[in-house]
């Protein structure tokens, strides 16, 4: 039955209104027959990773997707990233945002690089060439752009100041497969990008990432990289790692490349259902993908302003997850307050005010196959609740969670 009143709320008591928990990742299935049917031809070949036939026809398909010349599939999109730093020959500092996954940073830590936060544009939630220019230093070689959400992240401002001061440009894109900007995906821009295809994002192969490059120089030194065996070789290359994907999860991608548009329109049909109650009760609070972009949509994202909802996104959190609805505070409270970096960086927060003030407003919310129009109703009439109550629920959940 639909809650209707405060006391309705499992906050408050009330019988949790999902039984199961709703998951904000997208979690999408192919079909089973087919999964078991490429699972067969796994078994009957006993052939499992090392560039496997999978393997080679999921990179093949992607750039084909992707609309790129290379695509070299690897473990997950964090090997993907530390491949590319080392494929690049990377050095000294590189520009990063900080709104982020930690996994961005981490990488590049790995990789024996300095990251240099840099602060994001309050609308897009993404860096952009005016917020990276004064960044630059004698020591900077690179700039890691983040297409958070799918957005794209200034791509063309950031081409141009890369070009104009000499240093490599690099975009993690672990948000955007399926997502375009002007028309052109996002995997063109840049020396390369990388991609996630975890279990939590709508293409999946359960684990697993690739690097697209339109540079067959670099994707040779990134299939080096990726790659501890010793029959490649090539020049300078300067480390590498096992990085390889396999036929398991080559598989699981492939299966998923063919569902992807049908996972695509299920998450905008989902998103636009979010949306209608959003306008309805005037809450402007949901964040669009409107414009030159083509989003996949695979995150509901909505700003919790207390000023509009009346509420902390904190509070509409800790209502959600005692119904059982597993929303996520993605990316807060940004890498930078994370250690190491808060140890490294402790005057962080006076250069990355947006970063803060989006991190401690913004709320992840469930999309993806295993939810249907219904569950998204009754997220709603959950949130509304919040909403048309909001001066009695702050007080009745005072002095427990605030902010
Ligand atoms: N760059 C960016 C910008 C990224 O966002 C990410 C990863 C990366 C780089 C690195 O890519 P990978 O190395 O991961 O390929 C999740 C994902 O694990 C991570 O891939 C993703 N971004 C990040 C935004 O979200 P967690 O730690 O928040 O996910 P987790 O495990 O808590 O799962 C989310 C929800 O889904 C939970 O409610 C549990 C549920 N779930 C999860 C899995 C894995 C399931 O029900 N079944 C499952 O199999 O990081």
């Amino acid at each position: 039955m639909t809650k209707r009143r405060l006391d309705d709320l499992g906050i408050f008591g009330g019988k949790p209104e999902f039984q199961e928990p709703v998951h904000v990742g997208q979690l999408n299935l192919p079909p089973w027959e087919r999964f078991e049917e490429a699972f067969r031809g796994i078994f009957a070949r006993r052939y499992f990773t090392n560039h496997g036939p999978l393997v080679r026809e999921l990179d093949r398909r992607l750039a084909e997707y992707l609309g790129v010349r290379n695509v070299v599939c690897v473990t997950n999109g964090t090997v993907a990233l530390m491949v590319a730093c080392k494929a690049m020959d990377l050095h000294g500092e590189v520009i990063v945002p900080s709104f982020t996954f930690p996994a961005t940073v981490q990488a590049l830590s790995w990789a024996g690089l300095t990251p240099v936060f840099c602060d994001i544009d309050p609308q897009t939630h993404n860096i952009s060439a005016a917020l990276a220019e004064p960044l630059i230093s004698p020591r900077t070689s690179a700039i890691l752009g983040v297409h958070v959400w799918g957005r794209a992240c200034d791509p063309a401002g950031l081409q141009r100041l890369c070009n104009a001061r000499g240093i490599r440009l690099f975009f993690d894109a672990a948000h955007g497969l399926g997502c375009e900007h002007d028309g052109i995906s996002l995997a063109t821009w840049g020396d390369l990008a990388i991609y996630s295809f975890h279990a939590t994002k709508v293409f999946s192969s359960a684990e697993g990432g690739c690097l697209a490059t339109d540079d067959d120089r670099l994707a040779e030194r990134v299939r080096t990289v990726r790659n501890f065996h010793v029959a490649e070789t090539f020049d300078r290359v300067p480390l590498r790692i096992n990085g390889k994907m396999t036929e398991a999860q080559a598989a699981m991608g492939l299966l998923s490349l063919e569902n992807l548009d049908h996972w695509i329109r299920r998450n905008v049909e989902l998103y636009r259902r979010y949306a209608e109650w959003d306008v309805k009760e005037s809450v402007g609070a949901f964040v669009d993908y409107a414009g030159s972009q083509r989003s996949n949509h695979q995150y509901c994202i909505f700003d919790v302003d207390p000023a509009r909802l009346g509420i902390s996104r904190n509070q509409l959190l800790a209502v959600m997850r005692a119904e059982n609805v597993l929303a996520r505070r993605y990316f807060y409270p940004g890498v930078h307050r994370l250690t190491p970096y808060n140890l490294l960086f402790p005057d962080a927060d006076l250069s990355l005010p947006a970063t803060i003030a989006i991190s401690e407003r913004l709320l992840q919310l469930p999309l993806g196959d295993g939810i249907d129009l219904g569950t998204v109703d009754r997220i709603t009439a959950i949130m509304e609740i919040c909403y048309r109550h909001a001066g009695e629920l702050r007080v009745r959940m005072e002095p427990t969670i605030q902010q």
